[in-house]
């Protein structure tokens, strides 16, 4: 018999019955070879694929081409938290601009398991279909907290990433609700520029998600399950008042006639709502993303009867712009959080003032004052503030 050894997980109580052996180990480096032995034939080297340094121009040509392996990198180096990407990244972005704007952008939210994925997938593989270029992209804040990104990985939309008309992008992991936001509404525009006529952004019902995703797409949809009685009760009032529709899904088999009945429920409180747009009514509709049944009428009939509405009676610009600008007062101010709470003057006499607040030494008002003073007298120039630039929303 070779050398075998029982191995240290045998049970307590079994060693003369537990006839498991367990070969000895090579002797040597960690693949098993000793030094000696090592010629280059045995060491089986990865090979290495050096990949090309693309120049600004490299990507915004490549973008602009529709190449979908430079709009790939392009957003890698968006989502890269390093300083030379940064601004490498705002350089290609700032080129491409001229060609934004020309896709309809599509938010679909809904509780985990609503059959947001499953419903784009349906959706995105009969558009492109028809001829159309569909970007799927995520927004997902709770990958910034697991670094895993929870709607790319549960569901790979299997059909529609072979669909060579469309690109599927997870959601950026780590950082800030702040740099994600950053990060999506650039991948955004990137692929708009990269010719995608129509961006699907899923999200799920978590946190600030649903107010984001709002706040970069012209049409959101909130993807609701049957049977919503309790589930209505319990329903944000404020999700619904963000949504353009609702759309019942899963209205297949036996749930159908519920779904029908959901439905009826949802318009009877969509009547008590703020509108979410202007000269529309959000109304409630049904589908199912398994057998597809409504999804195209509902696309055609509802969607882009909205999208040619809203360009002609000019909602829908005034929309995108506010949206901009207000994108820009909101890093703005995540910047200027960033800038006190690291601000070394802040740092120092923070916790004192504090103290004299939670003691009745000092009101809240005048302890903000104080705050505010030495913020105001700080050198923000001072090297760890000046190297806080406002985009390390990351
Ligand atoms: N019967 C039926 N099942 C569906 C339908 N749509 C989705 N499902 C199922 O519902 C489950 C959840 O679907 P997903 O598409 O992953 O749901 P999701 O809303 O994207 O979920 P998260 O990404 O976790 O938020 C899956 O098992 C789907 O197969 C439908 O129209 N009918
Ligand atoms: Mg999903």
């Amino acid at each position: 018999m070779t050398d075998t050894y029982k191995p240290s997980w045998r049970p307590d109580n079994n060693d003369d019955k537990f006839a498991c052996r367990v070969m000895r180990g090579v002797e040597g480096g960690h693949d098993g070879m000793s030094e000696q032995n090592k010629t280059e034939h045995h060491v089986n080297k990865p090979k290495i694929v050096k990949q090309v340094k693309l120049t600004v121009d490299d990507y915004v040509k490549g973008i602009l081409a529709g190449n979908r392996m430079i709009l790939s990198r392009a957003i890698t180096l968006i989502e890269s938290n390093a300083s030379v990407h940064f601004a490498m990244a705002q350089e290609v972005i700032q080129k491409i601009l001229p060609y934004t704007g020309k896709s309809m952008r599509i938010g679909i939210t809904g509780v985990p398991g609503a059959g947001k994925s499953t419903l784009i997938e349906a959706l995105g593989t009969k558009l492109c279909q028809q001829g159309h270029k569909v970007a799927v992209l995520a927004v997902d804040p709770s990958s910034t907290v697991t670094r895993g990104s929870i709607l790319g990985d549960k569901t790979r939309m299997e059909q529609l990433s072979r669909e060579p008309n469309a690109f599927i992008r997870p959601s950026p992991s780590g950082g800030t609700l702040g740099g994600l936001t950053r990060k999506s509404r650039e991948t955004l525009l990137l692929c708009e520029a990269a010719g995608y006529d129509t961006i699907l952004v899923e999200t799920v019902g978590v946190g600030q998600s649903e107010t984001t995703v709002r706040s970069m797409v012209d049409f959101f949809l909130l993807v609701v399950l049957t049977g919503a009685g309790d589930e209505l009760q319990g329903m944000k009032k404020g999700v619904m008042e963000l949504a353009d529709a609702i759309l019942v899904n899963k209205a297949d088999g036996d749930n159908k006639q519920r779904a029908l009945v959901t439905r009826a429920e949802y318009e009877r409180i969509l009547q008590f709502l703020r509108q979410a747009t202007e000269h529309w009514t959000t109304h409630a509709y049904t589908c199912s993303a398994y057998t597809g049944e409504g999804i195209m009428d509902f696309w055609q009939n509802v969607v882009k009867v909205f999208m040619k509405q809203g360009f002609a009676n000019g909602v829908l610009k005034e929309r995108r712009k506010q949206q901009t600008i207000s994108w820009v007062y909101t890093m703005i101010e995540e910047h200027l959080h960033n800038l006190f709470y690291r601000c070394p003057e802040i740092i120092k006499s923070k916790g004192e003032i504090e103290e004299d607040v939670i003691n009745g030494k000092l009101s809240a008002t005048l302890a903000v004052q104080q705050l505010i003073d030495k913020f105001a007298n700080a050198d923000i120039n001072e090297n760890s503030l000046r190297n806080l630039s406002p985009f390390d929303l990351k």
